[in-house]
């Protein structure tokens, strides 16, 4: 087991990891910006280094300055959290040419998933449903036509360096195909540094169902059950939830199971998310493998009892993994609020700034992951969510009435959050009726 790891990322993840560390007698090393500066979670790791300004392309996205403070911390390891150098292939070769072990896939295995074409092709070859789309890359108007004729508009152009909502158009007819095909590829090369494509038949208004996923060095991989995240709004979830209300019995076990294979096809190793959507009869279709622990890792844990972050590390450090997928039980619901700084009442802006009181709430069934605190300032430079409430029942009933209950304790002044977003959305009765898709928020909630 490692001694002593180096943290990559900041705020509530940073925290989480080192709280993990802790049980695990490990000593953590972190880093943070001049706008991070004497952040009261800071103190809670054995060491800190400043890695730069508060911009992030300047600071915790600055790979030099991250490996300098691991060589100087004299780490083994490294966790990258979420965002930032998570999902960065360059970074995790970097880290390995250091002997730095990168706790998640190798570079390889995340090159390979994380480019979307090529993790389609494996996903098809492990028999996983796919999108109906282009068999491969799309590279002329001609090749565009004649797919979007075999699958039928509209259709949706995707990058394959592209990834959670960036890079895609909607096409409903030949010649809108045509054009949109070209600024698609000029907008991925210029996004992206690529500017391949592909096709996909536009499934509409589709629930957003995940599927957890951990694999070990010694073969073995097991999922742990799906999450929903169809409460979102551009691209940004709200709300998650485990087990999911859009798919049936037979479906879970055919997706989960679908997610399982293909990260064990794919050798791949740590913790990934496999997304599918899911159409309004019910299938179900691989859109993309985030390899990474993501933000909403909580609702997982909670259902299963297995802390994802200590899997994580063990993982890291050669361990197999402790259970095998009959052990993997998905008990009760649970549910989680991503509480932003934001101003639901203006378009979401951002609303950073001191929080002058900050009460969380606590009891049976209710956790809570922040690392803000009465006094804390939200620097305006990063992710504007300041916490994650979490809640654990037996039913989905009750873990609803446990999270208005809760949401009704919190207290946030100073600031403003998209607390009274989430009161809003779990009184409605679409939400209670588990009548839930992509499009809900912005269909039910409008505040352009
Ligand atoms: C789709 C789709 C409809 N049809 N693919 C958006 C994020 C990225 N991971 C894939 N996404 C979608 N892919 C086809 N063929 C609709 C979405 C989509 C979406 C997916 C998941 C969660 C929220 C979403 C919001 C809008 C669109």
């Amino acid at each position: 087991m490692f001694q002593r790891i180096l943290i990559a990322n900041r705020g509530e993840i940073a925290l989480r990891i080192i709280r993990a560390c802790r049980e695990l007698g490990i000593e953590t090393v972190a880093i943070f910006s001049e706008a991070d500066r004497g952040a009261n979670y800071l103190s809670l790791a054995d060491e800190a280094y400043c890695v730069g300004p508060a911009k992030p392309s300047d600071s915790y996205l600055r790979i030099a300055n991250v490996i300098s403070a691991a060589e100087v911390g004299n780490v083994q390891a490294i966790h990258p959290g979420y965002g930032f150098l998570a999902e960065n292939a360059h970074f995790n070769e970097i880290c390995r040419s250091c002997n730095i072990d990168f706790i998640g896939p190798s570079p390889e295995a995340m090159a390979a998933l994380g480019d979307k074409d090529s993790a389609r092709k494996m996903a098809r070859k492990a028999g996983v449903p796919v999108v109906p789309g282009s068999e491969g890359l799309i590279t002329n108007p001609d090749e565009a036509v004649k797919f979007a004729h075999d699958v039928g508009f509209p259709v949706l152009i995707k990058a394959t360096a592209g990834g959670g909502g960036r890079g895609m158009r909607v096409a409903a007819n030949d010649l809108a195909l045509k054009s949109a095909l070209q600024q698609a590829q000029a907008e991925a090369e210029a996004a992206f540094g690529n500017g391949a494509v592909y096709l996909e038949k536009y499934i509409e208004q589709p629930r957003h169902v995940e599927v957890q996923v951990i694999a070990d060095h010694h073969g073995n991989a097991v999922h742990l059950w799906e999450r929903d995240c169809s409460v979102q709004r551009r691209h940004q979830k709200l709300i998650e939830e485990s087990p999911s209300t859009s798919i049936t019995p037979e479906t879970r076990k055919a997706m989960c199971e679908s997610a399982r294979r293909l990260i064990q096809a794919s050798n791949y190793t740590n913790a990934a998310t496999v997304e599918f959507i899911v159409d309004r009869d019910g299938n179900y279709y691989f859109i993309e493998v985030n390899a990474r622990i993501q933000v909403e890792h909580p609702v997982t844990e909670m259902v299963t009892g297995i802390d994802l972050i200590k899997q994580q590390i063990r993982i890291a450090s050669g361990e197999p993994l402790p259970f095998k997928q009959e052990d993997i039980v998905q008990r009760g619901a649970a549910i989680e609020c991503r509480i932003n700084a934001e101003d639901p009442q203006r378009k979401f802006q951002p609303s950073p700034g001191t929080i002058e009181r900050l009460i969380a709430p606590g009891g049976f069934g209710v956790r809570w992951d922040s690392h803000a605190h009465s006094g804390y300032v939200v620097p305006p430079y990063y992710d504007s969510m300041i916490g994650k409430l979490i809640v654990h029942q037996p039913t989905r009933e009750q873990a609803v009435r446990t999270m208005l209950r809760a949401l009704a304790e919190m207290r946030v002044e100073g600031i403003k959050t998209v607390i009274p977003l989430h009161q809003e959305i779990l009184s409605h009765s679409a939400f209670a009726d588990g009548r839930i898709d992509t499009t809900f928020v912005e269909r039910t909630f409008v505040s352009e």
